[in-house]
């Protein structure tokens, strides 16, 4: 039995060491990539089951996500070596003022992209509690977009819950319109929504925080937990609550690729053990705040004792 049950495509990341346009960029550095896996990674660092359903190229890039997710405990039964096939990469720039890099994908026709109905035969025997998904696999083709939606029908059919997060990535996506099209569908068949502000502003057309959380319950989804940045997070659920969650204060923002996944780890963790919607969020911003602290997508999430280590956390 899992805790969690994610999928999606892992990418080897190189991250620029030094400032500046990527062209010119000439050391990097090696970490793994992709907004699920960052999220498996975290619930398992807490101490979690974790499943991830995905598919790898037989190469070295496949070789390193594999031995990363061994070494960070994570349920690996799901993840299949495609003969023939290559991992998708990606290039990070690094910047010096707070604001989001410069990115450059190298996916596709990935193994990944290439997943599709036939993985679903490979749920049959597995058991969770909560499934997380993105909006970044549905874009990635017709069959994982076919996948990320029967996934969410299977979950619901065997009673787990389902969080998701719309990561809005435009450039995936042949058209904006069946961009937005296709993640507010989705949401709508989750329990847990995660938008950030930006992204529910521009998937719903409205502005205020207050007004985008409740077009969600209204929607479908019974919780969400929207990301301000820097200011927090506003929850607001079915059962009533409307409570602003205040961000943490970070001296030194060296990256912030990954705090939404930091966030999704905490919410997601926070309610399978019990806490109540803007408690977890309050994890979720000490996560996220720690995860801007450092420069890969996954190496500022906590473990346990790190997460427990009290106020001084975020550094
Ligand atoms: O949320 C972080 C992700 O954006 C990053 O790890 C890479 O999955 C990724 C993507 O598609 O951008």
């Amino acid at each position: 039995q899992l805790d969690v049950l994610t999928l999606g495509e892992a990418m080897v990341l190189f991250a620029a060491e030094e400032p500046g346009p990527l062209a010119q960029a000439r050391r990097f550095g090696r970490y793994s990539a992709g907004a699920e896996l960052n999220v498996a990674i975290g619930l398992a660092r807490l101490g979690l089951r974790v499943g991830y359903l995905s598919r790898l190229g037989a190469d070295s890039f496949g070789r390193f996500l594999l031995d990363t997710m061994l070494a960070e405990g994570i349920e690996t039964a799901l993840v299949q070596a495609c003969e023939g096939q290559r991992t998708g990469f990606m290039l990070k720039g690094r910047t010096t003022d707070g604001s989001d890099p410069q990115i450059e994908y190298h996916r596709r026709g990935s193994a990944a992209s290439g997943m599709g109905l036939d993985d679903l035969a490979r749920l049959a025997p597995v058991r969770a509690r909560h499934l997380h998904l993105t909006g970044i696999s549905p874009a990635l083709s017709a069959g994982c977009r076919e996948l990320v939606f029967a996934t969410v029908h299977w979950a619901r059919s065997h009673r787990i819950t389902v969080s998701f997060d719309p990561n809005l990535r435009p450039r995936l996506w042949a058209g904006q319109d069946e961009m937005t099209a296709t993640i507010n569908e989705l949401a709508a068949l989750c329990d847990l929504v995660l938008p950030g502000i930006d992204e529910g502003r521009r998937l719903m057309g409205l502005q205020d925080a207050e007004a985008i959380a409740k077009h969600y319950l209204e929607r479908g989804a019974s919780q969400v937990a929207l990301k301000l940045g820097a200011q927090g997070a506003w929850c607001a659920s079915k059962d009533g609550t409307r409570e602003f969650v205040p961000g943490l204060p970070v001296a030194r923002v060296v990256d912030t690729v990954g705090a939404g996944d930091g966030f999704a780890v905490g919410v997601i963790s926070g309610l399978l053990e019990g806490l109540s919607l803007p408690d977890a969020a309050m994890r979720g911003n000490r996560i996220g705040a720690r995860v801007v602290q450092f420069p890969g997508d996954s190496d500022g999430l906590p473990t346990r004792q790190e997460l427990d280590e009290g106020p001084a956390f975020a550094g």
